[in-house]
């Protein structure tokens, strides 16, 4: 159906037109010009941004998300339809490029389930980078899962490794699902969690996001890249937010790959709370608020001599202080 279906009638020297007005889901996000569909209809039709939602927001760079919720009319002068009115988002995710830029960007907004994509190797992980994204999911309400991905490359030599990542997250709290679009494990799995819901891919250049979404919907191409040999890591391949529905049911949103993953506003002793297993763990501390460093009668050090807590965890964490600081 054309959603800028506009002349309703011929009258002599010009045109009845009907206007019409809805409320619609952005599924894609191409700078000035978006997708919309009105869900569970999977029908995008294109449409732009009025000047005057755009001027809203002075420090977020995109006023508007993939995922948002719009009000759109068609009909009028313009040839596309026009976003009107943005609804108030359930949630979303966000990310500054440093600590130091002041402009935030919404990743992604009314999202059901962040999968925070990781790989071993090629890339190599960076345990503070999938901290720095599980911590501003636990800040924004958003629960997470974790997606160990490319396990055919390495699931034998490197089984001690899974297990010893597993370990921490799982203690942490978090689902961890091991994956291969090569030999399929883990695929059925995905594609049964993402039944339902709007999930967002996200994680580092080259981790397979698209690959995933192309393994759970052969049906579906989203463009994937290769891996530059010289550096071992992604090229950037995906460079839009876009939506996508999957025929077993529920939608993926890819992104690109992040880089750099500035935290978003906190305080300092606010940080550990969204450590789930710190959180746990500091009831029981002699002082609150306690930053959990230099504290006598800490438990969440107390937990990480004991080994309760991830020893990785714990650095994250006071990476993020040190951060904190320095940036402030
Ligand atoms: N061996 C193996 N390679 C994989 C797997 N998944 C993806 N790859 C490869 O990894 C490379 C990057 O995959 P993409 O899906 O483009 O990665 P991406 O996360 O979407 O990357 P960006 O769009 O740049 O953020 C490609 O060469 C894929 O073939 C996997 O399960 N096993
Ligand atoms: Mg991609
Ligand atoms: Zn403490």
């Amino acid at each position: 159906m054309n959603r800028q279906l506009k002349i309703v009638k011929n009258v002599g020297n010009g045109y009845i037109c009907r206007m019409i007005k809805g409320t619609a889901t952005v599924v894609k996000n191409a700078g000035s010009h978006y997708l919309l569909s009105e869900l569970p209809l999977w029908e995008p039709f294109p449409a732009v941004l009025r000047g005057r939602i755009r001027l809203k927001a002075s420090d977020i760079t995109n006023p508007i998300a993939v995922g948002d919720i719009v009000e759109y009319e068609a009909g009028g002068r313009e040839d596309m339809a026009v976003i009107t009115g943005i609804s108030d988002r359930k949630n979303y995710v966000i990310r500054r490029s440093t600590n130091l830029s002041r402009q935030a960007h919404i990743i992604a907004a009314n999202v059901d389930m962040v999968y925070a994509i990781v790989s071993l190797y090629f890339p190599e992980i960076k345990l503070p980078f999938l901290d720095r994204l599980l911590v501003t999911c636990e800040v924004y309400g958003v629960p997470v899962t974790i997606v160990l991905a490319k396990t055919d490359l390495y699931r034998e030599p490197a089984r001690e490794e899974i297990l010893r990542f597993r370990g921490i997250y799982e203690n942490a709290g978090y689902r961890v699902i091991e994956s291969s679009v090569r030999d399929g494990s883990g695929i059925d799995e995905l594609r049964e969690a993402c039944k339902g819901a709007v999930n967002l891919f996200s994680g580092e250049s080259g981790v397979g996001k698209s690959s995933l979404i192309k393994a759970l919907d052969p049906g579906l191409s989203p463009k994937t890249g290769d891996i530059s040999v010289a550096h071992l890591q992604g090229r950037h391949t995906t460079s839009l937010y876009e939506m996508y529905r999957l025929s077993s049911g529920g939608y993926v949103i890819d992104s690109p790959g992040l880089r750099g993953f500035g935290l978003v506003d906190m305080e300092k002793d606010e940080i550990a709370k969204y450590f789930p297993e710190m959180l746990r763990a500091s009831e029981k501390c002699r002082f609150t608020p306690c930053t959990h460093t230099h504290e006598p009668g800490c438990a969440v050090k107390a937990a990480v001599e004991s080994g309760e807590i991830a020893p990785e965890r714990y650095a994250s964490y006071l990476g993020m202080l040190e951060e904190d600081r320095k940036f402030r």
